[in-house]
């Protein structure tokens, strides 16, 4: 069984980094780490037609199956295996088939609303918001949405107007106070040889003391 002792965060606006950044931390830090994404816990719209699901709003934290993250990343916590769902971003649903997920010593989530669930944060040993400007998060998202989940370029910027913009600036980007680390512009490589050194250091220091678990504090308490 394997306790997790170090869970962090990574919350940003779309197209900010955030994947990246969580990526590249993973194949960086000399052992596995197991990566969350928040797209995967969409909520399971099967019961909508294609073209009312086109219509939902990605972009508010209602879209999001809260109850079963919590659920998972306490599972995860107490060292047992998840059944990870997987998201279908062409159909805009969640996939029929799930992913066994085991807990390993880091865990990292990954996606806009990291930060901003209380109960969440309440499970995050260091929480971080990647701080991308504006207009290069939207060339970022046409690029990604063209190329890789089959959108049309004008569907991709109507939805950027309607909701992505106005929700970011309601809801995401006022999670940022949450963060105890801003990165800016996504993977930049002060930022993420800074977050493997501090992520390797927590993973050394858990191997010294083990029986702490690791869950403790910078001056040492230990959080309950
Ligand atoms: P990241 N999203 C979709 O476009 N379609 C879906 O079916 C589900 C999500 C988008 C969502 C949000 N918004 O901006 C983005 N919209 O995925 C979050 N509109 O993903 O953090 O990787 O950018
Ligand atoms: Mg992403």
């Amino acid at each position: 069984m394997n306790i997790p002792s170090f869970v962090i965060g990574i919350a940003g606006g779309t197209g900010a980094g955030k994947t990246t950044v969580a990526r590249r931390l993973a194949e960086a830090v000399g052992e596995p780490v197991t990566r969350i994404p928040l797209d995967n816990y969409y909520e399971d719209l099967s019961h909508l037609e294609y073209e009312e699901r086109e219509s939902v709003n990605y972009d508010h934290p209602s879209a999001f199956e809260w109850e079963l993250l919590r659920e998972h990343l306490e599972t995860l916590l107490l060292g047992q295996s998840i059944e990870m769902p997987q998201y279908d971003f062409e159909a805009h649903n969640r996939k029929d088939e799930r992913v066994p997920v085991e807990p390993t010593d880091v865990i990292v989530l990954e996606g806009i609303f990291s930060l901003y669930d209380e109960e969440i944060l309440d499970m995050l040993d260091l929480r971080i918001y990647v701080l991308t400007d504006a207009d290069v998060r939207i060339l970022r998202r046409i690029d990604r949405d063209v190329v890789d989940r089959g959108r049309d370029l004008e569907e991709v910027i109507d939805q950027y107007l309607e909701t992505v913009k106005p929700m970011h600036e309601q809801f995401v980007e006022p999670t940022k106070k949450e963060a105890d680390v801003i990165i800016p512009e996504g993977a930049n490589r002060s930022a993420l040889a800074l977050l493997i050194e501090k992520v390797e250091s927590e993973l050394d220091d858990d191997r010294e003391d083990p029986g702490a678990l690791g869950r403790t504090r910078d001056d040492g308490s230990v959080v309950d």
